[in-house]
Protein backbone atom coordinates (compact mmCIF):
# COMPACT_ATOMS: atom_id res chain seq x y z
CA UNK A 1 0.00 0.00 0.00
CA UNK A 2 1.60 3.38 -1.05
CA UNK A 3 0.71 6.53 0.83
CA UNK A 4 -0.92 9.17 -1.98
CA UNK A 5 -0.11 12.82 -1.90
CA UNK A 6 -2.75 15.03 0.29
CA UNK A 7 -2.53 17.61 -2.19
CA UNK A 8 -5.44 18.12 -4.10
CA UNK A 9 -5.19 16.60 -7.96
CA UNK A 10 -7.27 18.26 -10.36
CA UNK A 11 -7.79 16.36 -13.46
CA UNK A 12 -9.77 15.71 -16.88
CA UNK A 13 -11.06 12.18 -18.29
CA UNK A 14 -11.43 9.86 -21.60
CA UNK A 15 -11.85 6.64 -22.04
CA UNK A 16 -10.61 4.75 -25.08
CA UNK A 17 -13.47 3.55 -27.64
CA UNK A 18 -14.88 7.08 -26.70
CA UNK A 19 -11.86 9.74 -28.26
CA UNK A 20 -8.96 6.82 -30.00
CA UNK A 21 -10.37 6.14 -33.42
CA UNK A 22 -7.90 4.22 -35.25
CA UNK A 23 -9.78 1.47 -36.30
CA UNK A 24 -7.30 -0.36 -38.30
CA UNK A 25 -5.21 -0.46 -35.23
CA UNK A 26 -6.65 -2.60 -32.79
CA UNK A 27 -9.01 -5.80 -32.53
CA UNK A 28 -12.17 -5.75 -32.71
CA UNK A 29 -14.02 -5.53 -29.30
CA UNK A 30 -17.59 -5.58 -28.38
CA UNK A 31 -18.44 -2.52 -29.16
CA UNK A 32 -17.49 -2.47 -32.68
CA UNK A 33 -19.97 -4.79 -33.09
CA UNK A 34 -22.82 -3.53 -30.81
CA UNK A 35 -22.61 -0.49 -33.23
CA UNK A 36 -23.42 -2.49 -36.44
CA UNK A 37 -26.44 -4.10 -34.85
CA UNK A 38 -29.41 -1.81 -36.52
CA UNK A 39 -31.03 1.12 -33.58
CA UNK A 40 -28.52 -0.33 -31.27
CA UNK A 41 -26.26 3.53 -31.41
CA UNK A 42 -29.28 5.66 -31.70
CA UNK A 43 -27.68 8.00 -34.20
CA UNK A 44 -25.44 5.52 -35.98
CA UNK A 45 -21.99 6.51 -35.41
CA UNK A 46 -19.53 3.83 -34.22
CA UNK A 47 -15.90 4.13 -32.78
CA UNK A 48 -13.71 4.08 -35.90
CA UNK A 49 -12.98 7.71 -35.82
CA UNK A 50 -14.36 9.90 -33.01
CA UNK A 51 -11.88 12.34 -32.07
CA UNK A 52 -8.96 10.73 -34.00
CA UNK A 53 -7.56 10.73 -30.76
CA UNK A 54 -4.83 8.05 -31.71
CA UNK A 55 -3.33 10.86 -34.58
CA UNK A 56 -3.71 13.63 -32.58
CA UNK A 57 -2.79 12.96 -29.01
CA UNK A 58 -0.21 15.43 -28.79
CA UNK A 59 -2.52 18.30 -29.67
CA UNK A 60 -4.77 16.60 -26.84
CA UNK A 61 -2.50 17.12 -24.32
CA UNK A 62 -1.20 20.47 -25.01
CA UNK A 63 -5.19 21.40 -24.33
CA UNK A 64 -4.53 19.46 -21.27
CA UNK A 65 -1.50 21.19 -20.42
CA UNK A 66 -3.10 24.72 -20.96
CA UNK A 67 -5.86 23.41 -18.70
CA UNK A 68 -3.48 23.58 -16.09
CA UNK A 69 -4.54 19.90 -14.63
CA UNK A 70 -2.29 17.85 -12.71
CA UNK A 71 -3.51 14.55 -13.89
CA UNK A 72 -5.26 13.08 -16.99
CA UNK A 73 -7.12 10.16 -16.93
CA UNK A 74 -7.49 7.73 -19.73
CA UNK A 75 -8.02 3.43 -20.44
CA UNK A 76 -6.26 1.90 -22.50
CA UNK A 77 -7.77 -0.04 -25.13
CA UNK A 78 -7.50 -4.01 -24.34
CA UNK A 79 -8.04 -4.83 -28.08
CA UNK A 80 -5.18 -2.60 -29.38
CA UNK A 81 -2.03 -3.87 -27.00
CA UNK A 82 -3.92 -7.13 -27.20
CA UNK A 83 -6.04 -7.59 -30.50
CA UNK A 84 -7.53 -11.28 -29.80
CA UNK A 85 -7.98 -10.42 -25.76
CA UNK A 86 -5.36 -13.11 -25.22
CA UNK A 87 -1.90 -14.30 -26.10
CA UNK A 88 0.63 -12.03 -28.15
CA UNK A 89 0.84 -8.09 -27.19
CA UNK A 90 1.02 -5.88 -29.78
CA UNK A 91 4.55 -3.51 -30.73
CA UNK A 92 2.22 -1.09 -32.35
CA UNK A 93 -0.39 -1.14 -29.77
CA UNK A 94 1.48 -0.72 -26.89
CA UNK A 95 4.21 1.83 -28.52
CA UNK A 96 0.43 4.52 -29.15
CA UNK A 97 0.57 4.32 -24.86
CA UNK A 98 4.02 4.64 -24.52
CA UNK A 99 4.05 8.10 -26.59
CA UNK A 100 0.94 9.52 -24.53
CA UNK A 101 2.63 8.29 -21.36
CA UNK A 102 5.53 10.15 -22.54
CA UNK A 103 3.90 13.00 -23.74
CA UNK A 104 2.07 13.78 -20.84
CA UNK A 105 5.51 13.28 -18.53
CA UNK A 106 7.12 15.96 -20.96
CA UNK A 107 4.19 18.24 -20.00
CA UNK A 108 4.43 17.61 -16.00
CA UNK A 109 0.70 15.64 -16.29
CA UNK A 110 0.99 13.02 -14.36
CA UNK A 111 -0.98 9.47 -15.94
CA UNK A 112 -3.81 7.91 -14.66
CA UNK A 113 -4.28 5.11 -16.46
CA UNK A 114 -7.82 2.71 -16.43
CA UNK A 115 -7.12 -0.71 -17.94
CA UNK A 116 -11.17 -1.35 -18.97
CA UNK A 117 -13.28 1.19 -19.80
CA UNK A 118 -16.29 -1.73 -21.32
CA UNK A 119 -14.16 -1.99 -25.00
CA UNK A 120 -14.41 -6.21 -24.45
CA UNK A 121 -12.33 -8.00 -27.26
CA UNK A 122 -14.69 -9.32 -28.94
CA UNK A 123 -12.78 -12.85 -29.37
CA UNK A 124 -13.14 -13.04 -25.56
CA UNK A 125 -17.55 -12.28 -25.94
CA UNK A 126 -17.78 -15.09 -28.42
CA UNK A 127 -15.79 -17.14 -24.92
CA UNK A 128 -18.46 -16.00 -23.15
CA UNK A 129 -17.27 -12.65 -22.11
CA UNK A 130 -17.71 -11.59 -18.91
CA UNK A 131 -20.47 -14.26 -17.87
CA UNK A 132 -18.05 -16.31 -18.22
CA UNK A 133 -14.58 -17.16 -15.61
CA UNK A 134 -11.98 -17.39 -18.11
CA UNK A 135 -12.06 -13.44 -19.12
CA UNK A 136 -10.62 -13.26 -15.32
CA UNK A 137 -7.73 -15.24 -16.29
CA UNK A 138 -7.53 -13.27 -19.59
CA UNK A 139 -7.84 -10.00 -17.96
CA UNK A 140 -4.76 -10.50 -15.52
CA UNK A 141 -2.74 -11.46 -18.12
CA UNK A 142 -3.58 -8.05 -19.90
CA UNK A 143 -3.00 -6.00 -16.92
CA UNK A 144 0.22 -7.65 -16.11
CA UNK A 145 1.17 -7.10 -19.84
CA UNK A 146 0.23 -3.39 -19.53
CA UNK A 147 2.16 -2.96 -16.10
CA UNK A 148 5.46 -4.79 -17.84
CA UNK A 149 5.05 -2.01 -20.88
CA UNK A 150 4.41 1.01 -18.88
CA UNK A 151 4.47 0.40 -15.18
CA UNK A 152 7.94 2.26 -14.96
CA UNK A 153 6.50 5.41 -15.56
CA UNK A 154 2.52 4.95 -14.72
CA UNK A 155 1.96 4.61 -10.81
CA UNK A 156 -1.70 5.28 -10.67
CA UNK A 157 -3.71 2.88 -11.89
CA UNK A 158 -7.56 1.82 -11.68
CA UNK A 159 -8.87 -1.68 -12.68
CA UNK A 160 -11.83 -1.01 -13.85
CA UNK A 161 -14.58 1.97 -14.69
CA UNK A 162 -18.09 1.42 -13.48
CA UNK A 163 -18.38 -2.31 -13.47
CA UNK A 164 -22.40 -2.14 -12.51
CA UNK A 165 -22.71 -0.44 -16.37
CA UNK A 166 -20.37 -2.95 -17.80
CA UNK A 167 -22.41 -6.16 -15.81
CA UNK A 168 -25.74 -4.72 -15.66
CA UNK A 169 -26.18 -2.35 -18.92
CA UNK A 170 -24.00 -5.00 -20.70
CA UNK A 171 -25.68 -8.44 -19.39
CA UNK A 172 -28.80 -7.17 -17.67
CA UNK A 173 -30.47 -3.99 -20.03
CA UNK A 174 -28.80 -4.81 -22.88
CA UNK A 175 -28.25 -1.15 -24.08
CA UNK A 176 -24.70 -1.41 -24.00
CA UNK A 177 -22.28 -4.10 -25.28
CA UNK A 178 -22.49 -6.88 -25.39
CA UNK A 179 -26.40 -6.17 -25.86
CA UNK A 180 -27.21 -9.17 -23.79
CA UNK A 181 -30.35 -9.35 -21.69
CA UNK A 182 -30.29 -11.85 -18.75
CA UNK A 183 -29.84 -11.45 -15.26
CA UNK A 184 -28.82 -14.27 -14.59
CA UNK A 185 -25.77 -13.39 -16.98
CA UNK A 186 -25.57 -9.51 -15.61
CA UNK A 187 -25.16 -11.30 -11.88
CA UNK A 188 -22.03 -13.41 -13.04
CA UNK A 189 -20.24 -10.74 -15.16
CA UNK A 190 -20.81 -8.64 -11.53
CA UNK A 191 -18.45 -11.02 -10.02
CA UNK A 192 -16.21 -11.65 -12.30
CA UNK A 193 -15.91 -8.31 -12.78
CA UNK A 194 -15.00 -8.08 -9.53
CA UNK A 195 -12.58 -10.91 -9.21
CA UNK A 196 -10.46 -9.80 -11.86
CA UNK A 197 -10.08 -6.64 -10.18
CA UNK A 198 -8.62 -8.20 -6.98
CA UNK A 199 -6.77 -10.74 -8.85
CA UNK A 200 -5.19 -7.93 -11.13
CA UNK A 201 -4.56 -5.74 -8.27
CA UNK A 202 -2.89 -8.25 -6.25
CA UNK A 203 -0.74 -9.17 -8.81
CA UNK A 204 0.38 -6.01 -10.23
CA UNK A 205 1.31 -5.11 -6.96
CA UNK A 206 3.55 -8.09 -6.17
CA UNK A 207 5.54 -6.49 -9.46
CA UNK A 208 5.53 -3.03 -8.26
CA UNK A 209 4.50 -1.87 -4.29
CA UNK A 210 5.16 1.23 -4.98
CA UNK A 211 2.15 2.31 -7.40
CA UNK A 212 -1.68 3.16 -6.43
CA UNK A 213 -4.38 0.70 -7.27
CA UNK A 214 -8.04 1.05 -7.08
CA UNK A 215 -11.62 0.60 -9.08
CA UNK A 216 -13.73 3.37 -10.27
CA UNK A 217 -17.52 3.21 -9.48
CA UNK A 218 -20.80 4.81 -10.16
CA UNK A 219 -22.35 5.41 -7.51
CA UNK A 220 -25.54 7.47 -6.23
CA UNK A 221 -27.61 7.81 -2.85
CA UNK A 222 -30.62 7.11 -4.68
CA UNK A 223 -33.76 9.32 -2.61
CA UNK A 224 -36.57 7.82 -1.88
CA UNK A 225 -39.28 9.96 -2.57
CA UNK A 226 -41.53 9.11 0.91
CA UNK A 227 -40.86 6.99 4.22
CA UNK A 228 -43.47 4.10 3.13
CA UNK A 229 -41.75 0.85 3.99
CA UNK A 230 -42.66 -0.18 0.51
CA UNK A 231 -40.74 2.59 -0.74
CA UNK A 232 -37.75 2.12 1.72
CA UNK A 233 -37.61 -1.37 1.07
CA UNK A 234 -37.58 -0.64 -3.27
CA UNK A 235 -34.86 1.48 -2.37
CA UNK A 236 -32.17 -0.56 -0.23
CA UNK A 237 -32.74 -3.42 -3.50
CA UNK A 238 -31.66 -1.12 -5.44
CA UNK A 239 -28.77 0.07 -3.26
CA UNK A 240 -27.95 -3.17 -2.92
CA UNK A 241 -27.45 -4.00 -6.69
CA UNK A 242 -26.05 -0.54 -7.60
CA UNK A 243 -24.00 0.29 -4.60
CA UNK A 244 -23.54 -2.50 -1.60
CA UNK A 245 -23.18 -5.42 -3.65
CA UNK A 246 -19.54 -3.69 -4.83
CA UNK A 247 -18.86 -1.50 -2.03
CA UNK A 248 -19.30 -4.88 0.64
CA UNK A 249 -17.10 -6.72 -1.52
CA UNK A 250 -14.60 -4.34 -1.83
CA UNK A 251 -14.57 -3.97 1.88
CA UNK A 252 -14.41 -7.62 2.53
CA UNK A 253 -17.30 -7.96 4.19
CA UNK A 254 -18.64 -10.37 1.54
CA UNK A 255 -22.22 -9.62 -0.57
CA UNK A 256 -24.78 -8.08 1.16
CA UNK A 257 -27.17 -10.68 2.64
CA UNK A 258 -30.35 -8.78 1.43
CA UNK A 259 -28.88 -8.42 -1.92
CA UNK A 260 -27.56 -12.02 -2.08
CA UNK A 261 -31.10 -12.96 -1.40
CA UNK A 262 -32.12 -10.80 -4.53
CA UNK A 263 -29.49 -12.04 -7.06
CA UNK A 264 -29.89 -15.57 -5.93
CA UNK A 265 -29.71 -17.94 -7.89
CA UNK A 266 -27.94 -16.50 -9.86
CA UNK A 267 -25.21 -16.19 -7.88
CA UNK A 268 -25.18 -19.75 -7.36
CA UNK A 269 -22.45 -21.47 -8.20
CA UNK A 270 -20.61 -18.49 -9.53
CA UNK A 271 -18.19 -17.70 -6.16
CA UNK A 272 -15.55 -20.30 -5.54
CA UNK A 273 -13.67 -20.80 -2.47
CA UNK A 274 -11.54 -17.87 -2.02
CA UNK A 275 -13.18 -15.27 -4.54
CA UNK A 276 -14.12 -12.99 -1.75
CA UNK A 277 -10.86 -12.99 0.04
CA UNK A 278 -9.32 -12.00 -3.96
CA UNK A 279 -11.96 -9.66 -4.16
CA UNK A 280 -10.95 -7.93 -1.08
CA UNK A 281 -7.47 -7.60 -2.14
CA UNK A 282 -6.92 -4.09 -0.17
CA UNK A 283 -6.67 -1.24 -2.41
CA UNK A 284 -5.44 2.10 -2.48
CA UNK A 285 -7.86 4.55 -3.56
CA UNK A 286 -11.78 4.33 -4.83
CA UNK A 287 -12.59 6.19 -7.50
CA UNK A 288 -15.84 7.68 -7.56
CA UNK A 289 -17.92 9.04 -11.23
CA UNK A 290 -21.13 10.85 -10.05
CA UNK A 291 -23.36 12.68 -12.39
CA UNK A 292 -26.58 12.95 -10.75
CA UNK A 293 -28.69 11.47 -7.89
CA UNK A 294 -32.08 9.59 -8.43
CA UNK A 295 -35.46 10.13 -6.27
CA UNK A 296 -37.22 6.68 -6.02
CA UNK A 297 -40.61 6.23 -6.21
CA UNK A 298 -41.97 2.24 -5.51
CA UNK A 299 -43.38 1.24 -8.81
CA UNK A 300 -47.01 -0.44 -8.54
CA UNK A 301 -46.95 -4.01 -8.87
CA UNK A 302 -43.61 -4.55 -9.05
CA UNK A 303 -41.34 -6.89 -7.58
CA UNK A 304 -37.78 -6.38 -6.98
CA UNK A 305 -36.80 -9.48 -8.30
CA UNK A 306 -38.56 -8.96 -11.58
CA UNK A 307 -36.08 -5.85 -12.43
CA UNK A 308 -32.95 -5.89 -10.88
CA UNK A 309 -31.88 -3.01 -12.41
CA UNK A 310 -34.38 -0.79 -10.91
CA UNK A 311 -35.88 -3.20 -8.04
CA UNK A 312 -39.29 -2.64 -7.60
CA UNK A 313 -38.82 1.71 -8.62
CA UNK A 314 -40.23 4.07 -10.78
CA UNK A 315 -37.04 6.63 -11.30
CA UNK A 316 -38.96 10.26 -10.71
CA UNK A 317 -36.85 13.07 -12.27
CA UNK A 318 -36.24 15.71 -9.91
CA UNK A 319 -33.61 18.24 -9.72
CA UNK A 320 -32.54 20.38 -7.08
CA UNK A 321 -34.39 23.29 -6.33
CA UNK A 322 -33.10 25.92 -9.35
CA UNK A 323 -32.04 23.18 -11.23
CA UNK A 324 -32.91 21.67 -14.50
CA UNK A 325 -32.43 18.11 -16.66
CA UNK A 326 -29.02 18.14 -18.52
CA UNK A 327 -29.44 16.94 -22.84
CA UNK A 328 -29.27 13.38 -20.82
CA UNK A 329 -32.76 14.16 -19.35
CA UNK A 330 -30.57 13.86 -16.47
CA UNK A 331 -31.57 15.89 -13.10
CA UNK A 332 -28.88 18.21 -12.25
CA UNK A 333 -28.63 17.52 -8.52
CA UNK A 334 -25.24 18.68 -6.92
CA UNK A 335 -26.60 18.28 -3.45
CA UNK A 336 -26.64 14.24 -3.93
CA UNK A 337 -22.40 14.84 -4.96
CA UNK A 338 -21.94 15.57 -1.53
CA UNK A 339 -24.10 13.22 -0.08
CA UNK A 340 -22.37 10.25 -1.92
CA UNK A 341 -18.87 10.99 -0.79
CA UNK A 342 -19.79 11.63 2.62
CA UNK A 343 -21.89 8.25 2.91
CA UNK A 344 -18.52 6.47 1.01
CA UNK A 345 -16.05 7.63 3.23
CA UNK A 346 -17.93 7.25 6.25
CA UNK A 347 -19.52 3.69 5.40
CA UNK A 348 -16.17 2.24 3.77
CA UNK A 349 -13.30 4.30 4.83
CA UNK A 350 -10.98 1.36 4.02
CA UNK A 351 -11.44 2.25 0.76
CA UNK A 352 -10.09 5.96 0.67
CA UNK A 353 -9.05 8.04 0.01
CA UNK A 354 -11.67 9.13 -2.48
CA UNK A 355 -11.07 10.62 -5.76
CA UNK A 356 -13.45 11.42 -8.20
CA UNK A 357 -12.74 10.07 -11.36
CA UNK A 358 -15.64 11.69 -13.34
CA UNK A 359 -18.23 14.45 -13.30
CA UNK A 360 -19.89 16.68 -16.00
CA UNK A 361 -22.73 17.10 -18.14
CA UNK A 362 -24.16 17.15 -21.85
CA UNK A 363 -25.82 19.89 -23.09
CA UNK A 364 -26.71 21.30 -26.90
CA UNK A 365 -24.03 23.19 -27.47
CA UNK A 366 -23.83 26.28 -30.44
CA UNK A 367 -21.60 25.08 -32.71
CA UNK A 368 -20.07 28.53 -33.68
CA UNK A 369 -17.72 29.94 -31.02
CA UNK A 370 -18.54 33.53 -29.68
CA UNK A 371 -16.48 36.79 -30.95
CA UNK A 372 -13.11 35.51 -29.09
CA UNK A 373 -13.10 32.14 -30.51
CA UNK A 374 -14.87 30.62 -27.25
CA UNK A 375 -17.54 28.15 -27.19
CA UNK A 376 -20.23 29.30 -25.33
CA UNK A 377 -22.06 26.74 -22.59
CA UNK A 378 -23.23 28.75 -19.84
CA UNK A 379 -25.68 25.53 -18.45
CA UNK A 380 -22.18 23.68 -18.80
CA UNK A 381 -20.45 26.17 -16.68
CA UNK A 382 -23.29 26.35 -14.16
CA UNK A 383 -23.22 22.56 -13.61
CA UNK A 384 -19.34 22.63 -12.95
CA UNK A 385 -19.61 25.76 -10.55
CA UNK A 386 -22.48 23.47 -8.74
CA UNK A 387 -20.50 20.45 -8.26
CA UNK A 388 -16.76 22.01 -7.47
CA UNK A 389 -18.99 23.92 -4.46
CA UNK A 390 -20.49 20.54 -3.72
CA UNK A 391 -17.49 19.00 -4.08
CA UNK A 392 -15.91 21.90 -1.53
CA UNK A 393 -18.64 21.40 1.09
CA UNK A 394 -17.23 17.53 0.62
CA UNK A 395 -13.72 19.04 1.61
CA UNK A 396 -14.67 21.32 4.13
CA UNK A 397 -15.86 18.36 6.21
CA UNK A 398 -12.77 17.18 6.41
CA UNK A 399 -13.77 14.50 4.06
CA UNK A 400 -10.64 12.63 2.53
CA UNK A 401 -11.65 13.39 -1.08
CA UNK A 402 -8.29 14.12 -2.99
CA UNK A 403 -8.99 14.78 -6.82
CA UNK A 404 -11.24 15.73 -9.11
CA UNK A 405 -11.72 14.58 -12.91
CA UNK A 406 -13.78 16.46 -15.14
CA UNK A 407 -16.03 14.40 -17.55
CA UNK A 408 -14.60 14.58 -20.47
CA UNK A 409 -11.78 16.43 -22.15
CA UNK A 410 -13.38 16.02 -25.80
CA UNK A 411 -16.84 16.06 -27.11
CA UNK A 412 -16.81 11.99 -27.72
CA UNK A 413 -18.58 8.94 -28.80
CA UNK A 414 -21.45 8.90 -25.73
CA UNK A 415 -22.11 4.94 -26.08
CA UNK A 416 -25.68 4.09 -27.05
CA UNK A 417 -26.08 7.77 -27.92
CA UNK A 418 -22.87 7.91 -30.53
CA UNK A 419 -21.77 11.29 -31.32
CA UNK A 420 -24.90 12.79 -30.92
CA UNK A 421 -24.33 13.69 -27.18
CA UNK A 422 -21.34 16.79 -26.36
CA UNK A 423 -19.84 15.87 -22.73
CA UNK A 424 -16.66 18.11 -23.86
CA UNK A 425 -15.02 21.04 -22.18
CA UNK A 426 -13.78 20.78 -25.54
CA UNK A 427 -16.00 21.19 -28.21
CA UNK A 428 -14.77 18.67 -31.23
CA UNK A 429 -15.98 19.21 -34.78
CA UNK A 430 -16.29 15.08 -35.87
CA UNK A 431 -16.35 16.26 -39.79
CA UNK A 432 -12.71 18.49 -39.67
CA UNK A 433 -11.69 17.19 -36.43
CA UNK A 434 -11.05 20.71 -34.99
CA UNK A 435 -10.79 21.27 -31.22
CA UNK A 436 -12.22 24.15 -30.25
CA UNK A 437 -12.75 25.06 -26.16
CA UNK A 438 -15.26 25.87 -24.78
CA UNK A 439 -16.14 28.82 -21.76
CA UNK A 440 -16.78 25.47 -19.41
CA UNK A 441 -13.07 24.79 -19.99
CA UNK A 442 -11.67 28.63 -19.10
CA UNK A 443 -14.17 28.32 -15.95
CA UNK A 444 -12.67 24.96 -15.24
CA UNK A 445 -9.07 26.32 -15.70
CA UNK A 446 -9.64 29.24 -13.61
CA UNK A 447 -11.02 27.32 -10.67
CA UNK A 448 -7.99 25.10 -10.85
CA UNK A 449 -5.58 28.24 -10.60
CA UNK A 450 -7.42 29.92 -8.09
CA UNK A 451 -7.02 26.61 -6.04
CA UNK A 452 -3.64 26.28 -6.53
CA UNK A 453 -3.17 29.55 -5.44
CA UNK A 454 -5.35 30.04 -2.54
CA UNK A 455 -3.72 26.64 -1.16
CA UNK A 456 -0.10 27.86 -1.69
CA UNK A 457 -0.77 31.23 -0.56
CA UNK A 458 -1.31 30.33 3.26
CA UNK A 459 -0.89 27.13 4.97
CA UNK A 460 -3.67 29.35 7.65
CA UNK A 461 -6.23 28.82 4.79
CA UNK A 462 -9.01 26.58 5.97
CA UNK A 463 -8.03 23.00 5.02
CA UNK A 464 -9.69 21.92 2.15
CA UNK A 465 -11.54 24.79 0.50
CA UNK A 466 -12.47 25.37 -2.84
CA UNK A 467 -12.91 28.90 -4.19
CA UNK A 468 -15.83 28.58 -6.93
CA UNK A 469 -16.55 32.51 -7.85
C1 LIG B 1 -20.05 7.40 -17.45
O1 LIG B 1 -21.12 6.56 -17.32
C2 LIG B 1 -19.02 6.72 -18.27
O2 LIG B 1 -17.94 6.27 -17.49
C3 LIG B 1 -18.54 7.50 -19.43
O3 LIG B 1 -17.88 6.68 -20.32
C4 LIG B 1 -19.71 8.22 -20.07
O4 LIG B 1 -19.36 8.86 -21.25
C5 LIG B 1 -20.22 9.21 -19.09
O5 LIG B 1 -20.49 8.64 -17.86
C6 LIG B 1 -21.46 9.95 -19.55
O6 LIG B 1 -22.52 9.08 -19.75
O7 LIG B 1 -30.70 4.28 -14.03
O8 LIG B 1 -31.54 6.18 -15.27
O9 LIG B 1 -30.64 6.47 -13.05
C7 LIG B 1 -22.31 7.10 -16.87
C8 LIG B 1 -22.97 6.22 -15.90
C9 LIG B 1 -24.75 5.38 -14.77
C10 LIG B 1 -24.91 7.62 -15.58
C11 LIG B 1 -26.23 5.31 -14.62
C12 LIG B 1 -26.41 7.56 -15.43
C13 LIG B 1 -28.17 6.64 -14.06
C14 LIG B 1 -29.04 5.98 -15.02
N1 LIG B 1 -24.37 6.32 -15.81
N2 LIG B 1 -26.76 6.64 -14.42
S1 LIG B 1 -30.60 5.70 -14.30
Amino acid sequence: MVQLPTTFTWGAATASFQIEGDRAGRGETVWDAFCRVPGAVSDGTDGDVTCDHVHRYAEDVRILSDLGVDAYRFSVAWARVQPTGRGDFSADGLGFYDRLVDELLGAGIEPWLTLYHWDLPLELQHLGGWASRRTVDAYVEYALGVQDALGDRVKRWATHNEPWCAAWLGYGAGIHAPGVRDHALATRATHHLLLSHGRAVAAMREVDPDAAYGIVLNLDHGRAVDGEQVTLDAVRHRDGVRNRVWLDALAGRGYPADTVELLHPHLDGAVAEGDMEQIATPVDFIGLNYYNDALLEAADGRTPTADLLQPGLELVRDADPGEGATAMGWPVTPSGFTDIIRRTLTEYPELGPLYVTENGSAWDDDATPAEDGVIEDTPRVGYLHAHLEALAAARAEGLDVRGYFAWSLLDNFEWALGLSKRFGLVRVDFETQQRTVKRSWQAYRDAIAADKASASSTDAAAPGTTPTE
